[in-house]
C-alpha cells in the first residue's frame, strides 16, 4: 500500500500570502509542488552533516556526527578532511555558475565592441571608463571603443590568468589584499581556480582541511571579485547602471487581461531582448486582436531581480514561488535560461497549460520546448516566445486565479547610486555615510541576501531578521531572492524608516531612502564588496573590510552558489550568518576552523543560528565588537542617551544647529 502523503498547513510552509493561496489551490487541483514534496523527502541526515563521502566507489562512506572521530574512511580519511572535500566541491560548483555567467557576460561584450552583436550596445560610457581607469587602463582622451576594447582584454584574464593576480584585485583596500597575499589566497583566473580546487578534493590529494580551505577562499574569491564582479559591471555598461525605481512585486503583477510572460533565470540578455519583443507593435496588435489588452512581462527569482532594479519591470515572487505563480493559470508563458530553475516546473506548466520555454544550451529540461537563445539575434528567440505566449492566450481555457496582492516599492540601489544619493553630484562620497556610522546614528552595515528554501518557511526569516537590524539601526543591503521577501513585506519604501531605530531613521528620512535598500540579483552580491571598500577607502573605518562594523547573512539559503558567496564574504573579511542548516559536524576541527580560526588569519568568519532573531544578536554583537575596536562605541552611546531628546530636533545635543545628519 502506498505511504499516505503528508499534508502541512500552508501557513507554516510561508508568510507569502499569495503563495500560500497558490499551494491551497494546487493541492486543490492535485498539483504538487516544491513544499508538498520536501515534507515527503526527508534530508539525508548524514549528508546534512557533511559527513558522508563519495569521491571514490570504495566508499560511500558514511561517518556519525554523534562520534565524528570514533571511525575513517575506507581510504583513512578523517571526517575533518571530508567535510572540507565535501565544502570545497559546492564553493567550486558555486563558483563556477557565476564565473559562467560572467564569461557569458564578456562574450556579449566582446560582440558589442567587435560589432558582431548590434541589439545591444554600451549604454553607460560613463561606467566604462571608471571600470577601466579602477583597473589601470588609460582613459584619458581616448575613445570609448578604444577603452572598451582594452578593457575587454584585461578582463578576460578573470578567467583565463595562469599566473598572477585578476585584475580587480586592484580594487581591493590594501590591508585586504596584505592580508591575502599574506595567506597566499589572492585569486588567479578562476578556470585555474576551480580545476585546482577540484583537483585537490579527488580521493587522494589535499588531506589537510586547512590547506583545502586555503583553496576555498581563493577560488571563492575569484568568484566575488571576479566572475560575478565582471557579470555585475558589464552588465551595468551594456544595460545600463540602476538608479532607484519605482516598482510592483508579488503576483498581483499578473494580469487576467493581458497576456502574461515570466522570465525566470539569471543571465539579463534574455530577459533585456524580450523586454524589446513585448513593445514591438506587430506583436502587441497580435495580442489585442485575440481581445488581450495588451502584453504583460514580469520577472521572477535573479533575472527578475535585475530587471527590477534596473528597468522597474515588475517581479512575481522569489525562487519558492516559481511552480506556486503556474498555478493561478494566467501565465501564458515562462521562459528560463540558467540557474535555480525546478525541473518541477515543467509537471506544473503541464498542469496548467503554461508553454515553458528553456533558452539557453546549457539548461535544457526533459520534455520541455527549447528554443535557443542567440544573442547575435536575440529576438528570434524572444518574439517567438511572446507569440507562442499569446497563442495560448487565446486558448486559454481554465480558470484563472491571480491573488490579488502587489506591493510597491523603491529598488536600484547600486553603489554608484549610493555614492551620489549621500554625496550628491558635486562630492559624491561615502563620507556621509561613513560619518553617520561613527556618529552611531547608524551602528552598522548587513547584506542580507540569498535564497528562499522549501526546508523553511519561505521569507520568514528575512522578514524577521531585517525587522530587528532596522529596529537597531544597522542599515541593510540586499539582493535575490531576499530581497524580493522584504520587498513583499513593504519593507523596501521610505515610508519603512518607521520600523527603524531612531538613528537609522532619522538618516532615512533626511535622505527620502529606504532603510533596506534593493541591489539586485545574485551576482549583484559584487556591489556590497565594492561598496564596503569603499567605506574603507572614504577612511574612519579601520583599513581593512574586516576592520567595518558590517555582517552578512542567507537566513534561508539552499543552493551551492550561497556557500561560494559565503566564503568569498568570509575571505574578504565579513562575519558571515547562515540560517536553516549548515553542512558541517560542530565541534570538529574543521568547524573550529570555519567559525573561529579564519578570523584568526585576519579573515572573516562564518556563523550560523537556525532563528532570525538570534541570527540579528549574533549580527548586532559583532558590529559592536568592530565598533569598539575602532573606538566609536562611545559616540553611539551618547546618541542612545540623546534618543528621546532627538525627537524634539531643537533641543538636541547632537543635532542642533545642523542641517541634518546628512550635511
Ligand atoms: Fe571513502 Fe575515502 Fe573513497 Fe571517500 S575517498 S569514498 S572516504 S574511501
Ligand atoms: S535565484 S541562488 S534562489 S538567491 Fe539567484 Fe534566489 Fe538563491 Fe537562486
Amino acid at each position: 500500500m502506498a505511504k499516505e502523503k503528508k499534508i502541512v498547513d500552508v501557513n507554516d510552509l510561508t508568510i507569502c500570502e499569495a503563495t500560500a493561496q497558490m499551494i491551497t489551490k494546487s493541492r486543490e487541483d492535485g498539483v504538487e509542488t516544491a513544499f508538498d514534496r520536501a515534507q515527503n523527502m526527508k534530508p539525508c541526515p548524514i549528508g546534512a552533516d557533511s559527513a558522508c563521502c563519495k569521491h571514490c566507489f570504495m566508499g560511500p562512506c558514511r561517518l556519525s556526527a554523534k562520534d565524528p572521530y570514533g571511525k575513517v574512511g575506507v581510504c583513512g580519511a578523517t571526517i575533518d578532511t571530508i567535510m572540507a572535500r565535501n565544502f570545497a566541491r559546492m564553493v567550486a560548483a558555486g563558483t563556477a555558475a557565476h564565473t559562467d555567467h560572467g564569461m557569458h557576460m564578456l562574450d556579449v561584450f566582446r560582440g558589442v565592441v567587435n560589432g558582431e552583436i548590434s541589439d545591444y550596445g554600451i549604454k553607460d560610457e560613463k561606467k566604462l571608463v571608471a571600470v577601466a581607469a579602477s583597473i589601470g587602463i588609460e582613459t584619458d582622451g581616448r575613445e570609448i571603443m578604444d577603452i572598451a576594447k582594452d578593457l575587454y582584454v584585461e578582463l578576460e584574464r578573470t578567467y583565463t590568468q595562469v599566473e598572477g593576480e585578476i585584475p580587480f584585485a586592484k580594487r581591493v583596500p590594501v590591508k585586504t589584499l596584505e592580508m591575502w597575499r599574506k595567506n597566499d589566497i589572492v585569486p588567479r583566473g578562476a578556470m585555474r581556480e576551480i580545476m585546482d580546487i577540484m583537483h585537490r578534493s579527488t580521493m587522494g590529494v589535499d588531506q589537510d582541511y586547512g590547506n583545502i580551505m586555503k583553496q576555498c577562499s581563493r577560488t571563492a574569491l575569484s568568484d566575488g571579485w571576479g566572475g560575478s564582479m565582471v557579470a555585475t559591471e558589464l552588465s551595468d555598461i551594456i544595460f545600463g547602471t540602476p538608479k532607484p525605481v519605482v516598482a510592483d512585486v508579488n503576483m498581483g503583477c499578473l494580469d487576467e487581461k493581458q497576456v502574461n510572460i515570466i522570465i525566470h533565470g539569471h543571465e539579463p540578455n534574455l530577459f533585456e531582448s524580450i523586454f524589446a519583443s513585448v513593445s514591438d507593435a506587430a506583436l502587441v496588435e497580435k495580442a489585442k486582436a485575440l481581445g488581450a489588452e495588451g502584453i504583460n512581462l514580469v520577472g521572477m527569482c535573479c533575472s527578475g531581480a535585475e530587471m527590477l532594479i534596473r528597468h522597474g519591470v515588475p517581479h512575481a515572487g522569489n525562487f519558492m514561488s516559481t511552480e506556486t505563480v503556474l498555478v493561478t493559470g494566467a501565465v501564458d508563458a515562462m521562459a528560463v535560461d540558467v540557474q535555480c530553475i525546478k525541473q518541477g516546473l515543467a509537471k506544473v506548466a503541464d498542469c496548467y497549460d503554461t508553454r515553458l520555454f528553456t533558452t539557453n544550451p546549457k539548461g535544457r529540461i526533459e520534455g520541455v520546448e527549447h528554443i535557443e537563445f542567440d544573442d547575435h539575434n536575440p529576438k528570434e528567440c524572444t518574439d517567438r516566445i511572446v507569440e507562442l505566449a499569446i497563442e495560448r492566450y487565446g486558448r486559454r481555457s481554465k480558470p484563472v486565479e491571480i491573488p490579488n496582492i502587489v506591493n510597491r516599492g523603491v529598488h536600484g540601489f547600486s553603489h554608484e547610486y549610493i555614492n551620489y544619493m549621500l554625496g550628491g553630484t558635486f562630492r559624491a562620497a561615502y563620507t556621509p555615510l561613513n560619518d553617520n556610522i561613527i556618529n552611531g546614528r547608524i551602528r552598522g552595515v548587513a547584506g542580507v541576501v540569498g535564497c528562499t528554501t522549501a526546508r523553511s518557511k519561505q521569507d520568514f526569516s528575512h522578514v524577521e531578521l531585517v525587522k530587528e537590524l532596522i529596529k537597531n539601526d544597522v542599515l541593510v543591503l540586499q539582493t535575490g531572492c531576499s530581497q524580493i521577501a522584504l520587498a513583499k513585506a513593504e519593507l523596501c519604501t521610505p515610508e519603512a524608516a518607521r520600523f527603524a531605530g531612531a538613528g537609522l531613521a532619522e538618516v532615512c528620512e533626511t535622505v527620502g531612502m529606504p532603510p533596506v535598500l534593493g541591489m539586485g540579483s545574485c551576482v549583484d552580491n559584487s556591489r556590497i564588496l565594492i561598496a564596503a571598500s569603499e567605506m574603507v577607502r572614504e577612511g574612519g573605518l579601520g583599513e581593512s573590510i574586516a576592520d567595518l562594523p558590517a555582517a552578512g547573512c542567507a537566513p534561508e539559503w539552499m543552493s551551492e552558489k550561497a556557500i561560494a558567496i559565503g566564503q568569498y564574504f568570509v575571505a574578504s573579511g565579513v562575519y558571515t550568518v547562515f540560517g536553516g542548516t549548515f553542512p558541517i559536524v560542530e565541534d570538529t576541527k574543521f568547524f573550529k576552523l570555519l567559525f573561529g580560526g579564519l578570523e584568526e588569519q585576519g579573515l572573516g568568519k562564518w556563523g550560523f543560528a537556525p532563528d532570525p532573531i538570534e541570527m540579528a544578536r549574533l549580527m548586532i554583537e559583532h558590529i559592536d565588537k568592530k565598533r569598539k575596536a575602532l573606538g566609536i562605541d562611545k559616540q553611539r552611546e551618547r546618541i542612545l542617551v540623546g534618543m528621546e531628546e532627538r525627537r524634539d530636533m531643537s533641543n538636541n545635543p547632537v543635532t542642533k544647529g545642523c542641517k541634518g545628519p546628512m550635511h
